[in-house]
């Protein structure tokens, strides 16, 4: 089986002017791209050959390449996912009272968000995840994801530098504020935590 490439949600601009046409052609064109080719080149042959993309990510060896361009691959795909164009949704219902059992409030939690993701000293990406534990905010390094560590994914950001770089430079906090502000899409979080409760 041939891990997919999937089509953006969205067109490459649809996420402007908080992400650009021109951080996407490079971000989804490119790095998310390359990251599919390899798997696919290195399952050629192999026991995963025929494997999904999740089983891949569950069952390669860490570390090891195949590992860091799996995870990398779904990964991004799961980051497009958890960003919409046009204005931000709050959270509703079951997800939103979890927040706040767990964050306190939806500004507690984007404020802590906010934190770990411009404190993140990797590159990597900053999640929400759901766990035994309820709600929480994780830092992973490089590729790491939480498919690695029994936690449920509901919405991340990618904070490698290849992210944000051409619209924000270095400035990290103002690419975090945007996708807090503008792009988050509750509604794909709250299909994540309903699928698994
Ligand atoms: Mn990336």
């Amino acid at each position: 089986m041939t891990i997919e490439h999937a089509p953006l949600p969205y067109p490459l601009d649809g996420l402007a002017p908080h992400i650009s046409e021109r951080t996407m052609s490079f971000h989804y064109g490119r790095h998310h791209a390359g990251y599919v080719a390899s798997v696919n080149n290195t399952i050629a042959g192999t026991a995963f050959e025929n494997a999904s993309l999740e089983d891949i990510v569950a069952a390669a060896d860490v570390p090891s390449a195949l590992f860091n361009c799996s995870a990398q691959a779904w990964n991004h795909a799961f980051y497009w996912d958890s960003m919409s164009p046009g204005s931000v949704e709050a959270p509703t219902g079951e997800l939103l009272a979890a927040l706040e059992r767990s964050f306190g409030s939806l500004d507690a939690f984007n404020t802590e968000f906010a934190a770990a993701a411009v404190g993140n000293f990797a590159s990597g990406w900053t999640w929400l995840v759901s766990g035994a534990d309820g709600l929480q905010i994780v830092n992973t390094d490089d590729a790491d994801t939480p498919l690695r560590h029994g936690q449920r994914a509901l919405l991340t950001i990618d904070v490698w530098e290849h992210a944000y770089y051409l619209d924000y430079q270095n400035a990290r906090p103002a690419y975090v504020d945007a996708f807090i502000e503008h792009l988050i899409n509750w509604e794909f979080a709250s299909a994540n935590f309903a699928a698994g409760s």
